[in-house]
């Protein structure tokens, strides 16, 4: 399959710049700022987010830009540089349902700002969305389109809304206005996280504190492979899982799991009669607890220091998200299969799962191998081959220019 590509991380400023021009030259003048927010990847602590789970996620370099400008109008106009469609939208008369595609996830944004936005406002721009991150990757390109969105809307109507305010409206505007369930990790992520650190994330009141997660310093390095095996979060098994989750919570007498005591669960799972409900309980469960063990290594020492449990914990979570939960498809077993055997510390899929991305803990001179490996072993079943980047903690939603 050759030596694969390990893709640099992008430069922001550039990528700003590259925004700002665009914009110039689609709507011909100069726009007011330029705004961004990050993809993420989830280290630690899938599928418990909708459960008033822990999680640790990290921003990554990819980032969504919106350059825009405020207009003396109530007219959204909506134009992007990775397609030809544009909108112009009554910014008073958005409903859930009336926008589809990408341009929901902005309308939705400035829809669910409304408590914020008082009655004499107008609420005109004109926006050009520069999506950078993957699509279709796992990699959260959705949460970094509204988030960016959520930025860019704030200071054009000068809400002065809170960082958390913004990530509220984010997950509202994908709920309640796209139609798609998520739990609130890729928002909170694009907003919150912070350069050189993970975040860790209580879904319970979105509080958070960064982690220093500092893998390039210490020898070591987060490979992203994104399988191109394509996902989609509308799809009924997220909200399937949801259900069965809710489902579990029910007959374990809990208002979410995250109330059930880890060192308990052996004991309380025959409570659930269901086989299916009581696996997914288990994944909830457990994998609550390995965010909590990451947390106390990482509090008490560097990840080099205690790689090799770190490790194991990703491994134990990939394969709980595989036995118990069953989001992952053929192409993300393979790949940590192979990132493994190819010497990699630990590796797990990354995101809602049924397709998307695995990360692998790796040496930093070691990632290139584990990713020829996993190229190899797409190569030799007839896979699409995947593609590779390295995950660098970076920083949250914020302004460019
Ligand atoms: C998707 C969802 F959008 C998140 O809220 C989260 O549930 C994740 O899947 C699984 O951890 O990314």
């Amino acid at each position: 399959a050759g030596t694969p590509v390990l893709s640099a991380a992008p430069d922001r400023a550039a990528a700003a710049a590259r925004a700002e021009q665009l914009f110039v030259e689609s709507y011909g003048y100069r726009p007011d700022g330029v705004w961004s927010a990050p993809g993420r990847v989830n280290i630690i602590g899938e599928h418990v987010d909708y459960q008033d789970g822990l999680c640790l996620p990290m921003a990554i370099s990819h980032r969504c830009f919106a350059a825009a400008a405020r207009t003396p109008t109530d007219r959204v106009r909506l134009r992007s540089a990775q397609d030809d469609l544009q909108l112009d939208l009554d910014a008073a008369a958005l409903e859930p349902g009336a926008v589809e595609g990408w341009p929901a996830y902005v309308a939705g944004v400035l829809w669910a700002l409304r408590p914020f936005i008082s009655g004499a406002h107008t609420q005109g721009m004109d926006i050009l969305i520069d999506g950078q991150v993957p699509l279709g990757a796992g990699l959260s390109s959705s949460a970094a389109l509204e988030c960016a969105a959520a930025e860019a809307i704030d200071a054009l109507l000068t809400l002065g809304t809170a960082p958390l305010d913004r990530v509220r409206a984010a997950i509202t505007a994908e709920t309640d206005f796209a139609g798609a369930s998520t739990g609130g990790l890729d928002q909170s992520a694009s907003v919150l996280s912070r350069a050189g650190h993970a975040l860790y994330l209580d879904c319970r009141d979105f509080s958070t504190r960064p982690v220093p997660w500092d893998l390039a310093g210490q020898g070591l390095a987060l490979l992203i492979t994104d399988t191109r095996a394509e996902h989609s979060h509308v799809d009924g098994e997220y909200t399937a899982r949801r259900a069965d989750s809710e489902r579990a919570a029910e007959a374990l007498g809990v208002a979410t799991l995250r109330d059930v005591d880890a060192s308990r669960l052996e004991e309380l799972l025959p409570r659930i009669e269901d086989d299916v409900v009581r696996r997914r309980a288990r994944h909830v469960v457990t994998e609550i607890q390995r965010v909590r063990d990451v947390d106390a290594l990482l509090a008490e020492g560097t990840v080099r220091e205690h790689v090799a449990e770190l490790g194991a914990l990703l491994n134990a979570s990939h394969d709980s998200l595989r036995d118990d939960y069953e989001v992952t498809v053929e192409q993300l077993d393979v790949a940590v299969d192979a990132a493994r055997a190819a010497g990699a510390h630990g590796a797990r899929m990354t995101g809602g799962g049924f397709g998307g991305s695995i990360i692998a803990l790796v040496e930093a001179d070691a990632a290139g191998g584990v990713a020829a490996a996993i190229a190899e072993a797409f190569a030799q079943r007839g896979f699409t081959a995947p593609e590779f980047f390295l995950a660098l903690p970076s920083e949250g939603a914020g302004q460019d220019r």
